[in-house]
């Protein structure tokens, strides 16, 4: 590429397959620095066995053979990162003030250990400082009953806790009086969560991984298998080799999809053979998918046309479209409306390449659809999810075997806890079913997303703030506005397993719990127990942690729930501790309250558990009128355009990474090592703005700069940048949302190009 023969320090392109040593390599180096020689090492062994527990990494689901050892490079990461042997303990707290560990980076944070017990945030000396179980739970509760009006406080979920801990916890807000739940969920698959129950009438996937046993053509669209999903990989392989052809469609060339060498296949390894996965791989401009859906559909509009013109057989399943599905001729109008110079300008890609879509597209007869964030996380994100069902739809590509539709959801239990209530738009039959069996009156009047939240606590119409899990104030876009949101509240309550940025967002009262991780043996006064997950494929399952917890002073999620709910509304007709005392009694009520969960405590013991009903798995659409929907906006042909000097931002992980969770600083398949600070850039963007590989630029967009970033050449999309998450989160304004699911849009971000003067002699 031009340009790129200039050296950049630690950058140099990656030739490998992905997988193969290098994933050996780096599984073993993450035992090394986390675990040493320890025996939880073996804990690597355990992942995703029936017996063991579910991997804390992505949602992948298991294969159907259980008993297969399963693991991937990031899930051992994941695993070592939390059954590592470093601590930090009371010590380490008093050697460091807040605004010391405020200026480490987030990798060094959470690398420095595990929390092991209760903390209070000290003003008068800046330190954290360990309390008792007890006064923690007396200082959050008093601040809780202190608000005036529960819906000022907001309560984060982030996606790794149980469908055990997250009920408790929707059932504890619930009887506080709020549906204030921003939730991960709303910053990663919401257009999923919107956009699917309009077209579909379920906002999940509709394949199980026997699908893809059947499938005659797999597209790849905005997700990075690779690294967030490795074990989807060893699926693309058998579909390869079974001679299906798989279609990517991203802007950036990601080498996961494209060569794979299974780490555990040493045969294959020692022979240095790999299997190649995309069949074509389109570089679409960042957000151009709705534009390149559309003209794939057009494309199909014109040869179905042709066909019935010439009385051959139809492209489109018109049998399925009129037994099954309402909005076809609005579809068919929005497609003719359609100008081709318009979607190649949009898209980035020929209407030669978008007809060899099509192509793939209508010789197979089955064809599932795989997505990420490269799908939802836009200004269109919702449109673009229905886009893709509308395709789908359109041959009957919905409801049969090998053949649907697969959003690929990125924390393990994201979709669980959102079956089991964590929602700030809670349906009424819900709601009466969980008054009726706790005797509580749940508040009716919608709550707060992620984005509404921050607003709320902005404005000072929030005050409280309560996470289970995850990282809120760092995953947020716009940390200029969430950080000095945090500062301003009554208080921070992080129920977590590391010390993170949002931590260290002190308020008037900041406490930080400790939990359990999902390594670790969780047990209750009836014993041993065992929490549940879902994964992305409505697989539900149990997971059971064997290692000893780090600290025994640890708590268990839902133990520490019950605390903060005992003490924030001590007069809820609710006994706490019997529910924690045997998880099987949450199961029970969780059953109560959600039918499909019939039979729960018998059904999660049977090896592999079971599925949830997804209606449009079997056509049985659970959309108002029954029927599946084709759905236009046509408005989007109206939004103005990027300026011509701007480009277009998509922020991206890296291979080292777990959403906020830095585990190192190296993108392997990227081909950088030990940093961080780089934005990847088409060579001809490069040299249309006048700079070269390696220079220093910095990112504008409006008043908001991230600055001295080294600009490298990189197979990605003309018009397009990516950039790292989380340090690139500030260029992102909390008003810049996907209209319809509130997603922030944090891969469609115009920013321009100048030249860095940050770090450069001279
Ligand atoms: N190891 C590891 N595993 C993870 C995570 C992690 O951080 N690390 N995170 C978990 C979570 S919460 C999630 S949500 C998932 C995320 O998994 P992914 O959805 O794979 O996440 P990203 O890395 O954000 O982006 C994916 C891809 O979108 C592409 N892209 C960017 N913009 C566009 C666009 O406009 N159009 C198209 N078609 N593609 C685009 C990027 O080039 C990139 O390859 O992974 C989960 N699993
Ligand atoms: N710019 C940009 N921003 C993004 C994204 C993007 O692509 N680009 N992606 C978005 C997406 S898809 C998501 S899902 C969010 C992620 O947002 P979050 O889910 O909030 O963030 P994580 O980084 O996954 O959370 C990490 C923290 O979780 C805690 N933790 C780990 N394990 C456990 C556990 O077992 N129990 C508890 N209680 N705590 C635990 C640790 O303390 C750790 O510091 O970020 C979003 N933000
Ligand atoms: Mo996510």
């Amino acid at each position: 590429m031009a340009g790129s023969d200039k050296p950049v320090d630690g950058v140099a392109p990656y030739g490998g397959p992905a997988g193969g040593w290098g994933a050996l390599r780096a599984v073993a180096l993450a035992v090394k620095n986390e675990m040493g020689a320890s025996a939880r090492a073996r804990a690597l062994l355990e992942v995703n066995q029936p017996e063991g527990f579910d991997c804390p990494g992505c949602a992948w689901p298991d294969p159907k053979h259980t008993s297969s050892f399963e693991f991937c490079e990031n899930g051992a990461k994941a695993v070592t990162w939390e059954a590592t042997e470093k601590r930090v303990d009371a010590d380490f707290f008093a050697a460091h003030t807040v605004s010391e560990l405020w200026d480490w980076s987030d990798h060094a944070l959470e690398q420095a250990g595990r929390l092991v017990q209760p903390l209070r945030y000290d003003a008068a000396t800046d330190h954290f400082v360990p309390i008792a179980w007890d006064e923690a739970f007396d200082r959050a509760g008093a601040v809780l009953r202190g608000l005036e009006d529960p819906n000022e406080a907001e309560f984060y979920t982030s996606g790794r806790a149980s469908n055990e801990a997250a009920f408790l916890y929707q059932l504890f807000v619930r009887a506080f009086g709020t549906n204030n739940f921003p939730d991960c969920s709303n910053m990663c698959h919401e257009a999923t969560s919107v956009g699917l129950p309009q077209s579909i009438g379920v906002g999940k996937g509709t394949v199980t991984l026997d699908d893809f046993d059947h499938a005659d053509a797999i597209f790849c669209i905005g997700h990075n298998p690779g690294t967030n999903h490795p074990r989807m990989l060893g699926t693309l392989r058998e579909a390869s080799r079974r001679g299906v052809p798989i279609i990517v469609i991203n802007p950036m060339r990601e080498r996961g999809l494209e060569r794979f060498q299974d780490p555990q296949a040493p045969l294959q390894m020692l022979r240095n053979g790999s299997t190649p996965l995309a069949l074509a791989y389109h570089l679409v401009k960042v957000g151009g998918d709705v534009a390149l859906l559309k003209g794939v559909m057009k494309a199909l509009l014109a040869r179905d046309r042709a066909q019935q013109a010439a009385g051959g057989p139809a492209v489109f399943d018109h049998a399925f479209i009129a037994a099954h599905t309402a909005g076809f001729p609005e579809l068919v109008e929005d497609l003719d409306r359609q100008a081709w110079p318009a979607l190649e300008q949009r898209s980035g890609l020929s209407q030669a390449a978008i007809e060899s879509i099509a192509d793939v597209y209508a010789r197979a007869d089955r064809v599932i659809l795989c997505y990420g964030m490269g799908i939802t996380q836009h200004r269109h994100g919702t449109e673009a999810v229905q886009q893709m069902a509308n395709l789908l739809l359109l041959r009957g590509n919905i409801g049969r075997e090998g053949a649907g539709i697969c959003p690929l959801r990125g924390h393990s239990n994201v979709q669980g806890d959102r079956t089991v209530g964590i929602t700030e738009i809670p349906a009424e039959p819900f709601l009466a079913r969980l008054d009726a069996h706790f005797g509580i009156t749940s508040p009716r009047a919608h709550g707060h997303n992620a984005v509404e939240a921050v607003a709320a606590m902005h404005a000072g119409r929030a005050k409280a703030f309560i996470a289970l899990g995850g990282n809120f104030a760092a995953a947020m876009s716009d940390p200029q506005t969430t950080f000095a949101a945090f500062r301003e509240l009554d208080l921070n309550v992080q129920i977590c397993t590391k010390l993170n940025r949002t931590c260290l967002l002190t308020a008037r009262e900041s406490i930080i719990l400790p939990c359990l991780g999902r390594t670790e043996s969780d047990v209750q006064a009836a014993g041993a127990q065992l929490i549940t997950v879902e994964d992305s494929m409505s697989m539900v399952h149990a997971s059971r942690g064997f290692l000893k917890p780090v600290s025994d002073q640890l708590r268990s999620e839902p133990a520490i729930i019950a605390g903060l709910a005992k003490a924030a509304v001590p007069a809820a007709p609710i006994d706490w501790d019997a529910l924690v005392g045997d998880y099987d009694r949450i199961r029970a009520a969780i059953e109560a309250v959600f039918p499909d969960f019939a039979d729960f405590n018998a059904r999660i013991r049977v090896k592999g558990g079971f599925r949830l009903r997804v209606g449009a798995s079997t056509r049985a659409w659970d959309t108002p009128d029954g029927k599946a929907h084709f759905l236009v906006y046509p408005s989007t042909q109206e939004d103005p355009d990027i300026a011509d000097d701007q480009l277009t931002l998509a922020t991206i992980r890296s291979h080292d990474q777990y959403n906020t969770t830095i585990y190192g600083l190296n993108d392997r398949y990227r081909g950088v090592t030990g940093r961080r600070d780089v934005v990847f850039a088409n060579a001809e963007d490069l040299a249309a703005h006048g700079l070269a590989h390696g220079d220093q630029v910095d990112l504008v967009a409006g008043d908001r700069v991230l600055a001295g970033q080294t600009i490298l050449a990189h197979p990605i999309s003309r018009g397009s940048l990516a950039a790292y998450y989380p340090e690139a989160n500030c260029l992102l304004p909390l008003a810049d949302v996907d209209g319809r699911s509130g997603t922030p849009s944090y891969k469609s971000i115009p920013v321009r190009l100048r030249r860095s003067t940050v770090g450069v002699a001279g």
